[in-house]
Parts: structure tokens; C-alpha cells; sequence
């Protein structure tokens, strides 16, 4: 510890501190513009300059380190000057359109100006610079103004230490100097991801949104984005009952950071396209109808194929909606509807992860939170292209990687991660089990498994270990394709380290063996001891903003709320009580049975909340025909969409700005929604629509007057969800599940002391290949996902201008190498065949992809990449093999 005196007061810091640190932990606030985090604090803006006693000049107390005995005074007569010298300077160069200006009303450096007119600080050094450099325009979502840089470099700071994206620097020299993409590129048309974290720590209104309103005029609402499972806090500046900004602030999740989409794609909820009415299909047509009509004929046609059993009804929830949302939705499906035949696109997601883990650990989500990445010795990151899907934990892990962590990366693309890598896997797809087994065979060679752990918590290891000893590193590394020395030092590395976590996605779930896959990931944290501890653990991420809820809300066939089994009687027994209704005990049908189920007119009512299955589900061709054939079809969304073409009734919904309620994200947090903006026309909240229905069918239970009642109904019968009411998030408490009790803030990470079946379970994985195969007829391989700008079927981000300038068109990733052998150049039109069918879409070269591979995302509907998947299911998850596609391709004249 070190003492010293700042303003006469005695203190005693650690010893890495700065005199700006120091004082701020006493209250001493001293000016700054350029400080932020106490990154690389390097002393620009000149702001923070202290006295330090015995000194020969002012220092600045961002880079000042203190010192044993030191005196320091932060307000004598001389820092005043000095400081009122440099916002003088500052302000002569600063273009003073206030008015207009995006920070009217919350500006830092007017807000110090107004303090510092304390310091006496005038426009005294003429104005003919100003407004007279060109405003950078380029980038299809903010503006750069320099003229109102006040060059405190937050913004390089941010790009660099936050986003690690490392694009921006000070470019030329004097008054010159801006604050550019370096070699002063455009930011159009540089590296720039377009996440406007710069803008979110921009002290002046340089950096801007584009078509913002100033901030006085807005009302802002705290909710939480409807994108991706990370989960961030958004803050949506509404005006005119429109969005008109998102901005960030620190603390949650997203620590004031956040992606282009959730910065920047919220124009769908005002769209003039939004669904207003109910409609009814006549004659073919979709016409308006009241809520009467629309909920007179759903019930009674629901009575009719009621009458076929229950097999003839089914429902797929959405994991876009609410926990509310999603546990009404199944209760509804059961009680109403008779039938278990209710699921949701987790089962294209991470299935897998709900089955797998289920077996290893007793329950299948993220063990880890988001914030224990801070503490990763090592990271082992695959089938999970973190910085395009969950961009705000690929920034995080990007910067423990920069503070340090090892990170290791296996994927068949060479993704934005694998540039950081300590070891890099560039593996076959569907060669996840050999992969992973490859590693384990590795650690055991090298006597690195955690003994202790493996006897203390866990069982099935004989066997596994028996299985191990028939297989060799070098015959693993093979099936994947990469240098058995690659894995062999990827695997020490992993086992090595005293802490570390596996993140893994749709890479590992979405195959034939992707139950397996899991697995494998489960057994490799066991072998190595890598579970159950702080900063050690499984991570699967998951996918959409509500998919953890909407599982967890028990939208699922086999599995009430908090994964209570249909299959155990004394579950129902609890249930029926609950509910006071009788609730079928089989095990209901998936998502891509119900499509089956429809085309073979077995189900003959289908209510579909919040899905886009003629865009999302496996084989475009064959669910196109199944709902051709459907009976009656209910597909409540917030869009018409490509699934509403063939509804019968269309109901609109309420989207997340026009919800309370809760989402629950991946790392397990439930989160509290509020309503920003009133919602178009008559529609209404999801859970109020199923309600209604419910009513109009006789049956009673689903009488909520608010999401708080229906939380606690959830509450009261969902163990993990026990201690959650809407009341304590609304008082600021922060919950993660397991939450048992009202006074529990759950649990950070899982599997502290046991795991929840008991003892870890080692579960044997051998390779089995691919169903499809690269052959002579389809020589390539195709992959299917996504990229970072849009989100699934596009209904949403198709909506934001800004985003279709950068991804408008469907492409397809395709190797130079393999482009010159067709005779294909970079943007022309390639045809995809697939034994399931046809796309055409424009080649986008990437050298980061095999030869003998292709990528599509599946997000555009009508050149949609599932026109060309489908094909065998994983047998336990029922999993459809999104990720190997064999295909052929030719250049389309
Ligand atoms: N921008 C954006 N973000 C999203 C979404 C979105 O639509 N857009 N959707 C959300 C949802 S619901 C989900 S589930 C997540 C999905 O997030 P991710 O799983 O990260 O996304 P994908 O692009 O489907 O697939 C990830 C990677 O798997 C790799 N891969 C393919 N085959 C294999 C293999 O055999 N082994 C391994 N190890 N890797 C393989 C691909 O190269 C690809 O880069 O994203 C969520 N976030
Ligand atoms: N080829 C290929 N196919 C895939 C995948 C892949 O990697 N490759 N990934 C799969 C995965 S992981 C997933 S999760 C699925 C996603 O598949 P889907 O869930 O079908 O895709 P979304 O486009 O997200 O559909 C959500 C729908 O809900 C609507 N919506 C949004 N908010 C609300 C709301 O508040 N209320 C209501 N009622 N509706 C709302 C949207 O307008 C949209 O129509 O796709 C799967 N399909
Ligand atoms: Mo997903």
C-alpha cells in the first residue's frame, strides 16, 4: 500500500494506482475527456492535471502513478488555468451547432464547458477552422463529424480494447488531425462492424446515429434486446410513439456494449408493414376480421380436430416471445388442446444441448455466466461463430484474449476468432466426436487427466476410458482432416491451464450426431476437470433472445415447465392439480414431426406463435407441400411472412418494445421487458391473443390481467424458477436460475458441488459419419448459417435500410480456388443442387473456407439455403443435419 495526500486528505492505495484513481476513491472528482476505463490512460486531452507537490511542472493524473508520501492539491489557482487554457483550445477548434447537435442536452463537453465556465472558459481563439472539415458520411448507420472532435480517442480506445476490432487511429498531424480507419479509409468501406460501441463513449455528438432526435425530447425505456441469447440491456429513445435511438449504458450484461443489430435494427417495430388486424382467409385472400370473428373460428375448428384425438392438434411457441408468452402457449396446447404436441426451434437449435447435456450433467444450458470469461486461463471455442451470432461475448472474448487468455479455435471456416488463436483446427464438418475424442486421447497419453476429479464426481469412466484406449490421435486427426501435432497441442493447452470454458453452437448441435457432439464436450470438461468451478465449464450458447426461456417454460413435448418429464406420472399428477385440468402424459410430437404430421393430415389444426418454418425448417421444398395440405393453420406473428401464406387465420401480435415481461438469456439471467411504445392497430399481447381463445373454448385458467400473475403461476410450479417474481427484477435484483427461493439470486455457475443427475456421466462417442458425403454426383459440402447483420428469415432486419445496403442479397462462400475451377468470378450467380433442390445466389470468395466446401446463410427466404437441407435427424434430439449438405454447383448463365 502506498499513502498519500490528495487535497489534504491522507489516504492509502495499492500500489498500481494512479493519482486519478486515487482521488476518484475519495470523491475528488477531477475533469476528464480522454480517460476511459483506465485504458492505456496516456494523458491526451490534458484535462486532469494536477499539482504534484515538488514537481517542476503539472502532471496529468491519469498517467501519474502515485507515490509513497506524495502531496497532491486538484484545485489550486495554477490547475485552474491550466485547465481552462486547454478546454479553450479545445473549444476554439469545436463547431458549436448545439441545437442540432445528437448530445443536445447530455454532452460531456458542454456539461464541462458549463463547469468550466467555473474555469472561465470563452471562445477566445476564432472560429475560421471550424465546420470546415468533411464529415465522414460513409458508413450506413452514423456519421463522423470531425469538426466536433475533441481527439480524446475513447472511440480508438473502445475499437481497440472493447470490440477489438483495432481499425481506428489519429490520422495527420496539428490541426489537422482527425480520428479515421487507418490509412484513412472510409468507414464505409474499412473493417468497421458497424456495432457503434464508439459512439456509445463519444463525449461530444462527433460520432452520431444517423436520423437521430435530440436527446431532450425522447422518453427512454430500459428493455432488452429481441436479438441474439446474449441477452444485452438496451436503452430505446422514444419519440412520437416511435424507436428513434438505442443507446447502451455500463453494467449488465453488455457493459455498454452492443452489435449492429441491437444499436441499429429496431425500424421493423414501427413498420408500416406491421400486422394491425386479424385476417381471415376468404376465397384465398387474406381479409380483415375482427377479434371476434378470428377467435370464434380458431376455437371452432380447434373443437373440431379435437374430436380426430389429440394427435390431430399441435402448436410451435417461439422462442421470440416471452417467458410468459411461451408458458402460456404450453399450457394452452395441454389443457386446451388435449395434446403434448407442442415444441419450438430449439429443436433446430440446441436440441442437442438439452439431450446431451441432460445425460452428462442432469440439465442442458450454459454452466458458466458471461462475465466469468474475465477469468478464462483458456478458451476453447467451437462450431460457434461467436463474433457474427453473440458479437457482444465474441467481443468479451476477444478481450480476454488480449489480457492474456489462451484461446484455442476448431471450425471448418477460418472465422474472425480463428485470427487470435493460439491453436487453430481448421476441421472436416461433421467431425466434431473424432475432434474432440482425438484431444481426450491426447491428454491421457500425456497423464494430464484431473484424477482426483474424475473419482471424486463422476461415473462411467472405465468404460470410456476402455473406448479411449482403441483409438489414437493420429487416426482421429485423420476423419477431421488437420496435423495430429494440432491437436495434440490444442488439447495440452486446454488441459493445462487452471481454469478454462468450451463454447460451442449450431457447429456441434445441428448434425446427425449432435447429441453425440455435446457429449463430447461434456466429457472433455470432466476429464480435465473443467466443470464446476469458477471460470471452468460447458458453454453451450444459445440462439435466440428467448430459446433458454421458452425450453426452461416447458414449450417443449416431452417436458412440462423446468424440464418436469410428461413421462413421470407424479409430474402430471402435480401439474393437473395445478391447472385443475387433466394433461396428456406421452411424449408429443417435434417440429419437424408436426410439419410431417401435417402433410400427412394427421394434424389438423396447427398454431403456429412466432415461427417462420417455411424459411427455418429443414427442406423448403417438402414443408412448402406439407402445409399445402394443411387443414387449418393459426400463425400469430408481427409480419405477414412466407409460413402466413399458407394460414387461415393471421393474428397480430405485440413485439418485445410493446411487452413487459421477461427474457431469460443464455447464461440462464431472467431479464425484465418494458413497454416502450403503444402497438399498431388492434393487436395484442401473445399471451392476452391464447387467453382469449381459451375463454371463447369454455375453459378456464388463462384469465392473466398481467405478465406479474402469470409469473407467478410459473413461479409456483417451476422449481428453478421459484424465487422469480416480476416485483424483484423490477427492484433491481439479478436473478440466474436455479433460483429456489425469494431471497436467492441463483447460481453464477453450475455444478458447484454435484452435478444436477448426481455424478458426472462420461458417455462413450465413436465417430459415425455424415449422411451425406461428398460423391461424384455432389462433390462439395455445403454448410448452412448465418452472418451478423440479419436475424433468421430477415423478418426484422430486413426492415433496417442500413443493413440491407451491407447484406441485401443472399450469397454463397465458396474458395477462390474452387470459383476458378468452375469458372466462377467473385459475384456471379452460382446454382446450388442439393439432392433436396435448387438456389441460385452470388459467389462470395472467402479463402477462409476448404476447397471442397460452401457456405450459405439461410436467412433470405426466397433463395433460401433450406431449399437444399434436410435429410436424417440426430435419434435422440431429432436434430435435422443443417451443417452437411453434399451439393453440386455450376456458374447460372
Ligand atoms: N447475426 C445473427 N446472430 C444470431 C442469429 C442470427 O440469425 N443472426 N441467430 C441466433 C441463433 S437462434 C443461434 S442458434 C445462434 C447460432 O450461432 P452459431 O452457431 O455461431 O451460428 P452458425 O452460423 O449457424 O454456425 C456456426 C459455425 O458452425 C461452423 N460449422 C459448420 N459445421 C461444423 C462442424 O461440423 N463442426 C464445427 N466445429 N463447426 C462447424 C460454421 O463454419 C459456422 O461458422 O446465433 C444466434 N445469433
Ligand atoms: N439451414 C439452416 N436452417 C436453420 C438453421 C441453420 O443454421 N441453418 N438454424 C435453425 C435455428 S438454430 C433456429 S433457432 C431456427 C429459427 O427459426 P424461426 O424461429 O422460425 O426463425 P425466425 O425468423 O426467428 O422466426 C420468428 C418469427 O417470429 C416473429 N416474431 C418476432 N417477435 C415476435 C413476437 O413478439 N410475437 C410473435 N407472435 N411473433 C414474433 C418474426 O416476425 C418471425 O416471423 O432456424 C433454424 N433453421
Ligand atoms: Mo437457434
Amino acid at each position: 500500500m502506498i499513502n498519500l495526500t490528495i487535497d489534504g486528505q491522507k489516504i492509502s492505495v495499492e500500489s498500481e494506482t494512479t493519482v486519478l484513481q486515487a482521488a476518484r476513491s475519495i470523491g475528488i472528482d477531477i475533469p476528464t475527456l480522454c480517460n476511459f476505463k483506465d485504458f492505456t490512460p496516456d494523458g491526451n486531452c490534458r484535462m486532469c492535471l494536477v499539482e504534484v507537490v515538488g514537481a517542476r511542472r503539472l502532471e496529468t493524473s491519469c498517467s501519474t502513478p502515485v507515490a509513497e508520501g506524495m502531496v497532491v492539491n486538484t484545485n489550486t489557482t495554477e490547475v485552474r488555468k491550466a485547465r481552462r487554457f486547454v478546454l479553450k483550445m479545445l473549444m476554439s477548434d469545436h463547431s458549436f451547432d448545439c441545437v442540432t447537435c445528437y448530445k443536445y442536452g447530455c454532452c460531456e463537453f458542454v456539461e464541462f464547458s458549463g463547469n468550466c465556465i467555473e474555469y472561465d472558459a470563452v471562445k477566445e481563439f476564432g472560429t475560421e477552422r471550424v465546420m470546415k472539415k468533411p464529415i465522414d458520411t460513409s458508413n450506413p448507420f452514423y456519421d463522423y463529424d470531425p469538426n466536433k472532435c475533441v481527439l480524446c480517442n475513447r472511440c480508438i480506445k473502445v475499437c481497440e480494447h472493447l470490440q477489438c476490432n483495432h481499425i481506428l487511429a489519429q490520422c495527420d498531424r496539428g490541426y489537422d488531425t482527425t480520428i479515421n480507419p487507418v490509412f484513412e479509409i472510409p468507414r464505409g468501406k474499412s473493417e468497421c462492424v458497424s456495432c457503434g460501441n464508439c459512439i456509445a463513449v463519444c463525449p461530444t455528438g462527433a460520432l452520431a446515429p444517423k436520423h437521430f432526435k435530440p436527446f431532450v425530447y425522447t422518453k427512454n425505456v430500459e428493455t432488452i434486446c429481441p436479438y441474439c441469447g446474449v441477452g444485452c440491456t438496451i436503452n430505446l429513445k422514444v419519440m412520437d410513439n416511435k424507436i428513434t435511438d438505442v443507446y447502451s449504458t455500463e453494467g449488465n450484461v453488455n457493459d455498454n456494449l452492443l452489435c449492429v443489430k441491437g444499436r441499429f435494427a429496431h425500424d421493423f417495430v414501427s413498420s408500416e408493414d406491421r400486422l394491425t388486424t386479424p385476417l381471415i382467409r376468404k376465397n384465398g385472400i387474406l381479409e380483415e376480421a375482427s377479434w371476434d370473428e378470428a377467435i370464434s373460428l380458431i376455437a371452432e375448428k380447434l373443437k373440431e380436430a379435437k374430436a380426430d384425438g389429440p394427435q390431430a392438434v399441435a402448436g410451435l411457441s417461439s422462442a421470440r416471445c416471452t417467458n410468459e408468452d411461451n408458458y402460456v402457449f404450453q399450457k394452452f396446447m395441454r389443457v386446451v388442446g388435449g395434446t403434448n404436441n407442442v415444441d419450438h426451434c430449439a429443436r433446430l437449435c440446441h436440441a442437442s444441448t438439452v439431450a446431451g447435456l441432460a445425460q452428462s450433467f442432469g440439465s442442458g444450458a450454459m454452466t458458466n455466466s458471461i462475465e466469468e470469461i474475465d477469468i478464462m486461463d483458456v478458451m476453447f471455442v467451437t462450431g460457434t461463430n461467436t463474433t457474427e451470432t453473440h458479437p457482444v461475448i465474441g467481443a468479451k472474448i476477444k478481450q480476454r484474449q488480449q489480457n492474456g487468455g489462451a484461446l484455442i479455435v476448431a471450425e471448418p471456416r477460418r472465422i474472425e476468432l480463428a485470427k487470435y488463436a493460439d491453436v487453430y483446427l481448421q476441421i472436416k464438418p461433421g467431425t466434431n466426436v473424432p475432434l474432440f475424442n482425438g484431444m481426450m486421447r491426447a491428454i491421457l497419453d500425456a497423464g494430464l487427466e484431473d484424477k482426483a476429479f474424475i473419482d471424486k464426481r463422476t461415473e462411467g469412466y472405465e468404460a470410456f476410458k476402455e473406448f479411449m484406449d482403441t483409438l489414437t490421435v493420429e487416426g482421429c486427426a485423420e476423419i477431421c482432416g488437420v496435423d495430429s501435432e494440432d491437436i495434440r497441442k490444442a488439447a495440452i493447452l486446454f488441459a493445462t491451464k487452471e481454469t478454462g470454458g468450451i463454447f460451442y453452437s449450431m457447429g456441434v448441435t445441428q448434425h446427425k450426431t449432435g447429441t453425440d457432439g455435446v457429449m463430447s464436450t461434456a466429457n472433455l470438461a470432466m476429464l480435465t476437470g473443467k466443470i464446476g468451478r469458477e471460470g471452468c465449464g460447458v458453454n453451450p450458447l444459445r440462439g435466440q433472445n428467448n430459446v433458454q426461456g421458452a425450453c426452461d417454460m416447458g414449450a417443449l413435448p416431452g417436458d412440462l415447465p423446468g424440464y418436469q418429464k410428461t413421462a413421470n406420472p407424479e409430474v402430471v399428477e402435480k401439474f393437473e392439480k395445478a391447472w385443475n385440468a387433466k394433461i396428456p402424459d406421452n411424449l408429443g410430437k417435434t417440429v419437424t414431426e408436426i410439419i410431417d404430421g401435417v402433410g400427412e393430415e394427421i394434424i389438423k389444426f396447427l398454431y403456429i406463435m412466432g415461427e417462420n418454418p417455411v424459411v427455418s425448417d429443414p427442406n423448403t421444398n417438402h414443408v412448402r407441400a406439407a402445409l399445402e395440405k394443411s387443414n387449418f393453420l393459426v400463425v400469430q406473428d408481427i409480419f405477414l411472412t412466407e409460413t402466413t401464406e399458407f394460414a387461415d387465420v393471421v393474428l397480430p401480435a405485440f413485439v418485445y418494445a410493446e411487452k413487459d415481461g421477461t427474457f431469460t438469456n443464455t447464461e440462464r439471467r431472467i431479464q425484465l421487458l418494458r413497454k416502450a411504445v403503444e402497438a399498431p392497430g388492434i393487436s395484442k399481447n401473445d399471451w392476452e391473443i391464447i387467453g382469449l381463445i381459451a375463454k371463447k373454448m369454455g375453459v378456464e385458467g388463462f384469465d392473466f390481467t398481467s405478465d406479474d400473475e402469470i409469473m407467478d403461476e410459473i413461479a409456483s410450479v417451476t422449481p428453478s424458477y421459484a424465487g422469480v417474481s416480476l416485483e424483484r427484477l423490477r427492484n433491481g435484483d439479478r436473478i440466474q436460475w436455479p433460483c429456489l427461493s425469494k431471497d436467492s439470486e441463483g447460481a453464477r455457475f453450475l455444478h458447484a458441488e454435484k452435478f444436477t443427475r448426481g455424478l458426472g456421466a462420461f458417455k462413450i462417442a465413436d465417430y459415425i459419419p455424415p449422411e451425406d458425403q461428398a460423391d461424384e454426383e455432389y462433390p462439395l459440402i455445403l454448410m448452412t448459417g448465418r452472418i451478423l447483420q440479419h436475424y433468421h428469415s430477415r423478418t426484422m432486419t430486413m426492415r433496417t435500410p442500413g443493413i440491407q445496403e451491407i447484406a441485401g442479397d443472399a450469397f454463397v462462400e465458396i474458395n477462390p480456388m474452387t470459383a476458378k475451377a468452375y469458372g466462377i468470378e467473385q459475384g456471379d450467380f452460382i446454382k446450388v443442387t442439393s439432392p433436396r433442390g435448387v438456389v441460385s445466389a452470388k459467389a462470395r470468395f472467402n479463402e477462409g473456407i476448404m476447397e471442397t466446401n460452401l457456405f450459405m446463410p439461410f436467412h433470405y427466404g426466397e433463395t433460401g439455403a433450406n431449399y437444399l437441407t434436410g435429410g436424417q435427424l440426430d435419434p435422440v434430439a431429432k436434430i435435422p443435419p443443417f451443417k452437411v449438405v453434399k451439393a453440386k454447383i455450376c456458374k447460372e448463365l
